[in-house]
């Protein structure tokens, strides 16, 4: 049997799809999993790695969505695997809070380690993405006494209570489930395509409305995706990120920069801070830290991460010893296969193909993205108002031909490629390739 990276890197459809396999586990679903989960393609995964996601009745997909942004170091990567299962042999879990253990310790060094800014850093490692984000609002509000947080628009933060107040988008997120947790204030963001600001522009329109609606000293946080990620991988124009981190400087606003689906290599930096030199005061990171396995993390400046009282901060879980030796296996990969470099070869590779088919093709309103975070957003020609009927249908079309994409955006008008960033050039060409050809398919439907 093939395990993860030894399966053929190919793009195979051996059955219709969903094939029966996948039909006969989709029933079971039904009657077993409560029907509020959603599933961007009907097929269920069997094994998957490299670029590659084999499915139960045998047909092998290219995989450009990493699970999102989490397998950057590829489905079951050796190192991880091995790690991972070493640890577990070992010990399962102890709880950090009751007795310590060193891969916990080992972890937090390398993420105050490769984390920007050279000032003293400490960390605190969590389950989830959203439980990270939570934590570093409790964090900051702890640290400024202050209780009021800004978030931008288009943004997404989480699921829980106080994340799905930081999301912006309603529908599937926050749809019935308020009400939200207060003192949460939004202002608008730079958004290139949709804006006609340059990023300082948009910044002061931004620091303005907080100046003006929340006041900056009631204000504990700034919470900003470096490059939005559900919200339709929106890169700010250049200047916006630092403004706003100055500003926060200035007034003594904790600014957080939540690199959840940005960090670990993605966009061709260890974190997309790191392309306009932005020193946040605190990091969130999860997603691609670990290879797959649950881990989430805030670093930051020693004194804020340590102005919260002794027993503060914790959960049963945060930081299990598997999952972080997964993290320590991951972060290996990354730095020995120089995956922040193989991310931006990735990147070119992916604009120079798209940018050619936004020439012939008006619906492209935008291609965007830095390094192997990359989007198409569509557009109706001349007007700017979203297609969002049409990344579905793009996705359907290219499950069909064994290529598995995701959408995104506040307007569902985006489609985004997220490749693992240990597939072949040639497997993402493939994939790029029937994308293009379902465009021209369904434009021509
Ligand atoms: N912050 C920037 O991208 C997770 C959401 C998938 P969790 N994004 C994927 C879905 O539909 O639930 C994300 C993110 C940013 C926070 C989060 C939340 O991370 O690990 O999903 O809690």
């Amino acid at each position: 049997m093939n395990f993860g990276p030894d399966l053929p890197q190919k793009r195979e459809v051996v059955t219709e799809i969903p094939g029966p396999n996948s039909k006969a586990l989709a029933d079971r679903r039904k009657a077993a999993v409560s029907s509020a989960l959603g599933a961007a393609v009907p097929i269920y995964a069997d094994r998957a790695g490299g670029g590659v996601i084999v499915d139960v009745d045998g047909n092998s997909f290219i995989d450009l969505g990493a699970g999102i942004a989490v397998v950057n170091v590829g489905n079951s990567a050796p190192k991880v695997v091995e790690q991972l299962a070493e640890q577990a042999h070992k010990l399962t879990h102890t709880c950090f809070m009751v007795a310590g253990y060193e891969p916990y310790i080992e972890v937090c060094e390398h993420l105050n380690r490769l984390t920007p800014g050279d000032y003293d850093k400490h960390s605190a490692l969590f389950n989830s993405g959203a439980e990270a984000v939570e934590n570093a609002i409790k964090i900051a509000r702890a640290h400024t006494g202050r209780n009021a947080v800004v978030a931008v628009e288009h943004a997404y933060h989480g699921r829980t209570n106080l994340t799905m107040a930081l999301t912006a988008k309603n529908m599937p997120y926050k749809h019935s489930f308020g009400p939200f947790a207060s003192e949460v204030y939004r202002v608008p963001t730079s958004y290139p395509l949709r804006d006609e600001l340059d990023g300082p522009q948009a910044a002061e329109r931004a620091i303005a409305r907080i100046e003006a609606e929340v006041g900056a000293t009631n204000l504990a946080a700034v919470i900003i995706e470096p490059i939005q990620g559900e919200g339709g991988f929106i890169v700010p124009a250049a200047g916006f990120l630092p403004a706003m981190a100055q500003w926060c400087t200035d007034n003594g606003v904790v600014f957080i920069a939540d690199e959840i689906q940005t960090g670990f290599c993605r966009t061709g930096e260890w974190f997309a801070c790191d392309h306009e030199g932005v020193v946040p005061d605190l990091i969130t990171t999860a997603k691609g830290i670990a290879g797959g396995m649950p881990l989430a993390a805030v670093t930051g400046r020693a004194e804020i991460m340590d102005s919260v009282h002794v027993g503060g901060l914790g959960g049963t879980y945060g930081g299990n010893p598997v999952a972080c030796a997964a993290a320590l296996g991951a972060i290996a990969t990354m730095e020995e296969q120089d995956l922040a470099g193989r991310a931006q070869q990735l990147g070119t590779l992916m604009m120079d193909r798209l940018n050619a088919l936004a020439e012939k093709f008006d619906v492209i309103a935008q291609v965007r993205g830095r390094g192997a975070m990359v989007a198409i957003e569509f557009a109706e020609p001349g007007t700017l108002k979203p297609l969002p009927d049409l990344p579905k249908a793009l996705a359907a079309r290219c499950t069909q031909e064994g290529v598995v994409i995701l959408t995104a955006g506040t307007f569902g008008n985006v489609i985004r490629l997220l490749p693992p960033l240990v597939i072949s050039d040639e497997l993402l060409i493939e994939g790029l390739d029937v994308l293009a050809d379902a465009l021209a398919a369904e434009l021509s439907a």
